[in-house]
């Protein structure tokens, strides 16, 4: 029993490149805006941070989304979604909608494992 507790008291890490946008916030649909985000998974929290090109102040790391992975379902995105390739749809229990993007397949499906893995673990706890 112990030692299932400490499993589960481990949440996922992982951080890296990807492309963003935000698409729907609190239920409302807003315009697509994809950006190169510092991506950070800790905590079961999923933090996209701005793209320091579009910063007023460059090499900042500014936290932009902080997203809540209790309750969200991510999955790849249905093609209607986007025109671009490897995308994935991340949806959270308020209602926003996000989608990740990187052109080398593997790292997003790395990253629709860990955040998977992460929702899942979230259930249980
Ligand atoms: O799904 P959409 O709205 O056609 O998404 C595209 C637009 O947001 C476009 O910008 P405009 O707001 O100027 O139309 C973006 O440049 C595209 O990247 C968006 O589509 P993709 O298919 O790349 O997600």
């Amino acid at each position: 029993v112990t030692f299932c507790l400490c499993l589960q008291g481990h949440l996922l890490e992982k951080a890296g490149i990807v492309n963003k946008t935000k698409v729907v916030d609190n239920g409302k649909k807003i315009r697509k805006n994809w950006s190169q985000s510092w991506t950070v998974l800790h905590g079961g929290i999923l933090t996209f941070h701005r793209d320091p090109k579009s910063a007023p102040s460059s090499n900042m790391i500014v936290p932009e989304y902080t997203v809540e992975l209790r309750g969200a379902s991510v999955c790849w995105a249905p093609k209607e979604k986007s025109s671009k390739k490897n995308v994935l749809e991340l949806r959270t229990r308020q209602g926003c909608e996000y989608l990740m993007q990187y052109d080398t397949e593997s790292i997003i499906a790395d990253w629709l494992k860990v955040v998977q893995d992460t929702i899942r673990q979230l259930v249980r706890q």
